[in-house]
This record gives C-alpha cells, sequence and structure tokens, in this order.
C-alpha cells in the first residue's frame, strides 16, 4: 500500500486455497458484465476491446463472505477502502501496475461479497481466477478481481490506475476526475429469432406469432419489467417475466410473442429495474466507452407467408 496509509486491520491473516475452503461457504449466482460491453456500438469508437453486447455471463460462485473475515481480522473504526490486488503485472498506457482495485468498505461488507473459489462447482478455471476471485454482486466485471494475491484495509480513499485514472465515465477527453463506474445499468438482450444469412447475420421470420425470449438484469435493484418493440422503438408491448429462482444478482428470464407480418422490421427490447433505471434508446457517449446500455436493435425480415 502506498507510505502513509494507516493499517485499516489490527490482525492481518495469511490464507492459503486449503485454508479459504474451511470458513463458512456460500454460493450465489451472479451475472458479471464488463463495463465495456456495448462500446463497440459508439461513434466514434474507443480505443479498447471491441464489445458489441456479448461480454456478459452468469455463474454460480461459490467460495467464502468477505464480511465475517474482514471482522475476523480486526477491521478498525476507520477504515474506508478495501483494496484487492491480483497476481497480474502489466503495463497500461503506460502506467506499470498489479491489477488493483479499491471498494468502498460498506460495498465489501455487503452480505453476498464472496472470495470466490469454484465456478459452476468446478475449481475456478485460470482464465476466471484461480486460485481465487473477488465477486462482488451488482458490480461491473472490473470490481471482480481475479487472481487474488492480497486484500487491503485502508483509511483514505483507494487511488490506484483502476479507480482514478481508468473505470470513470468522462464525457469530454481531459475532463478529470469523471464519474466513477460502480454498479450494473440495466439491459436486456434478446435471443434473436429465425435463422441468419451466413454472411451479414441478418435474421430471417416466417409469418405469423413468433416468440421473442431473451435475459435480462440490472445491478441497482431487481428487474421489474421488459417490452418489446417491433417498430424500432415507437411502439411497445409488455414481455413477461419468468420465476425469480435463481436469486437477486442474476438475470432473469423474459418472453413474449410477437405477431409478425411480412416485411422489414426492427426488435427492440428494453428492461426497468426496481429503482427506476429504463435502458435508454440512444446512450451519451463517453471517451473510454464504458457502461452503453442503449436498446438492443435486431433487424429482422418477416418472409412472405
Ligand atoms: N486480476 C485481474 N482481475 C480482473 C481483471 C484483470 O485484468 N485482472 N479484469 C476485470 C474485468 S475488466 C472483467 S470484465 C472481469 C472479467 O471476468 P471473467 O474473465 O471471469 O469473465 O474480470 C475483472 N477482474
Ligand atoms: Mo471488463
Amino acid at each position: 500500500m502506498a507510505p502513509g496509509d494507516r493499517r485499516g486491520l489490527a490482525r492481518p491473516v495469511t490464507l492459503d486455497l486449503a485454508d479459504l475452503t474451511r470458513l463458512p461457504r456460500r454460493s450465489v449466482r451472479v451475472t458479471l458484465e464488463c463495463a465495456g460491453n456495448g462500446r463497440a456500438r459508439l461513434d466514434p469508437r474507443p480505443e479498447s476491446q471491441p464489445w458489441l453486447v456479448e461480454a456478459v455471463g452468469t455463474a454460480e460462485w461459490t467460495g467464502t463472505p468477505l464480511a465475517p473475515l474482514l471482522h475476523s481480522a480486526g477491521l478498525s473504526d476507520a477504515a474506508r477502502d478495501v483494496v484487492f490486488t491480483g497476481a497480474d503485472h502489466g503495463v497500461e498506457r503506460g502506467v506499470e501496475q498489479d491489477y488493483q482495485r479499491g471498494l468502498p468498505l460498506v460495498d465489501a461488507l455487503a452480505e453476498d461479497v464472496l472470495i470466490a473459489y469454484e465456478m459452476n462447482s468446478a475449481p475456478l478455471p485460470p482464465q476466471h481466477g484461480y486460485p481465487a476471485r473477488l465477486v462482488v454482486p451488482g458490480w461491473y466485471g472490473m470490481a471482480h478481481v481475479k487472481w487474488l494475491t492480497r486484500i487491503d484495509v485502508i483509511t483514505e480513499p483507494f487511488t490506484g490506475y483502476q479507480n482514478r485514472v481508468n473505470y470513470r465515465v468522462r464525457v469530454r477527453q481531459g475532463e478529470e476526475p469523471g464519474e466513477p463506474v460502480t454498479r450494473i445499468e440495466p439491459r436486456a438482450l434478446l435471443q434473436p429469432p429465425g435463422f441468419p444469412d451466413f454472411m451479414t447475420r441478418h435474421r430471417f421470420v416466417h409469418p405469423g406469432r413468433v416468440p421473442l425470449r431473451g435475459r435480462a438484469w440490472s445491478g441497482w435493484g431487481p428487474i421489474t419489467g421488459v417490452e418489446v418493440s417491433a417498430d424500432g422503438g415507437d411502439t411497445w408491448q409488455e414481455a413477461q417475466l419468468g420465476p425469480e429462482a435463481s436469486g437477486r444478482w442474476a438475470w432473469r428470464r423474459f418472453s413474449a410473442v410477437w405477431d409478425a407480418r411480412p416485411g422489414d422490421h426492427e426488435l427492440c427490447v428494453r428492461a426497468r429495474d426496481a429503482t427506476g433505471r429504463l435502458q435508454p434508446l440512444r446512450t451519451r457517449w463517453n471517451v473510454s466507452g464504458f457502461v452503453n446500455n442503449e436498446v438492443q436493435r435486431v433487424p429482422v425480415t418477416v418472409l412472405d407467408a
């Protein structure tokens, strides 16, 4: 940690993977989405991973809850941020660093935050963080630090690269400091109906009653509704939500039936959550292309009967 940080833990501990597995065990199904998901839809396109809408997935994570571990290590009243360090060391935009993220203490103490060592009932695969990673349900991917080597509790706000420089929404070049990227904004994605053209991926369906299905999620509050549109967002129809069986932090199914008439159509889908957040038809561009949750658009040609 940076010199001058007073320690936020009175009794630091060292744990290996075997020690972690002997601590209380908990499993949580969590949808993890990269903050850059949707970036490639922005114009001009920010220079970074060119995600369309594929940088998201759901898994069941098993590990030990972080909060009791911090308390047993003697969490101090002066604690402010918890800093997680990964084993990966590199250079990002000219700055040599370990991958490190700070998380405000109140968020780190949330009940479902885990140090996870299993994914879908198997040991974490190397690419997903073996031997252990942080899982912060509801937060964008950057918070879920992989290949954990240490956890520090500090008494000032963390000012490392991934919090202060990266993962900021800046609507103008050079704007400081920008808004921090935190929780996942609501999003719904459709399984494109029908079948594709091999080269363009344009979709075709036969006329009639076409089932529309997909998944919706938000890191702010439970999904309260999903709407679908077949005319590019001019008119909307309410979809049916599936059971919430898989828990608060996992995406939820939705379905609707579309009365498809011959011709060209643009399918759209948008989710809203219990905090009143609703997906925008058009997002506001930002320098790094974070948090683009504008509605998905799927052009479809309905064939003649
Ligand atoms: N140590 C470390 N952890 C990390 C990262 C990283 O570069 N290093 N990338 C983060 C980002 S930006 C995302 S989106 C998620 C991706 O998690 P996944 O590989 O399990 O899908 O890991 C996060 N954890
Ligand atoms: Mo990411």
